[in-house]
């Protein structure tokens, strides 16, 4: 069977481009899950993450179970610590936090991670993970005490996403920060999507249907969209 892994290779070579809707547990009601769930399944979503900077709350589990039985969409988890893994998903985006100098978030966490994931069958992408600065504190940055990149300085963006290829990740993902004020800049993910070959997830601050077509058409293989479907679960039908 093919991996989670895989198909977004296909995808990447066939010009279909996905999506994720992220769904932070702490900001969900599982009275509400049922409603939420329709609305997932009839969105144009192909992929679910789950996660947040931080999660507190302990339904984690029950989410996952409840999506894993009413979706048909692979449920990826893309979490803030080693304590937001759970073996009933599908797989994992194991970050590295490039843009920061946070050893935390480079391998210390990974350390932690390593042992509990392989009494897993989770499947493990290793992901670049790359916060860029969006005109607001998001949480990403103030969990993971990081200074985002620059958005104005686009060779560094390329030189850190270039070396997190090399490092053997499996994909790039350019983050605004959740509910940032602004989205990434286009011409960024164009430089990158142009000068990688491996795919580029884009997330942050997208709060429309024509932000994610721009995000696509510049060239991202994923776009993730959090705050905009949380604030609003007839987010894809307008
Ligand atoms: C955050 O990229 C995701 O990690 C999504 O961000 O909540 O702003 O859509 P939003």
């Amino acid at each position: 069977t093919n991996t989670i892994y895989q198909q977004i290779i296909q995808s990447k070579k066939d010009g279909k481009k996905l999506l994720a809707i992220l769904l932070d547990p702490d900001k969900i009601e599982l009275s509400n899950l049922d409603s939420l769930l329709l609305k997932i399944n009839q969105s144009p979503a192909t992929h679910i993450f789950v996660g947040g900077s931080i999660v507190e709350t302990t339904i984690l589990e029950e989410l996952i179970e409840t999506l894993k039985h009413k979706t048909f969409l692979p449920v990826v988890l893309f979490p803030g610590d080693p304590s937001q893994i759970s073996p009933q998903a599908d797989a994992i985006l194991f970050l590295s936090l490039l843009s920061g100098r946070n050893p935390d978030y480079l391998i210390e966490y990974h350390v932690q991670a390593a042992p509990i994931l392989k009494n897993t069958n989770l499947e493990v992408i290793s992901t670049g993970y790359i916060l860029v600065e969006s005109g607001n504190e998001t949480a990403v940055a103030r969990v993971s005490k990081t200074e985002p990149l620059d958005r104005e300085n686009l060779n560094l963006a390329l030189a850190t996403a270039q070396a997190g290829e090399m490092l053997g990740n499996k994909l790039i993902y350019l983050e605004a920060g959740s509910g940032a004020k602004k989205a990434i800049p286009l011409e960024m993910i164009q430089l990158i999507a142009q000068n990688l070959k491996i795919p580029i997830i884009v997330g942050g601050g997208i709060v429309d249907l024509h932000g994610i077509q721009k995000a696509y058409e510049s060239g991202a293989d994923l776009v993730v969209i959090g705050t905009a479907f949380e604030n609003n679960n007839r987010f894809f039908e307008s």
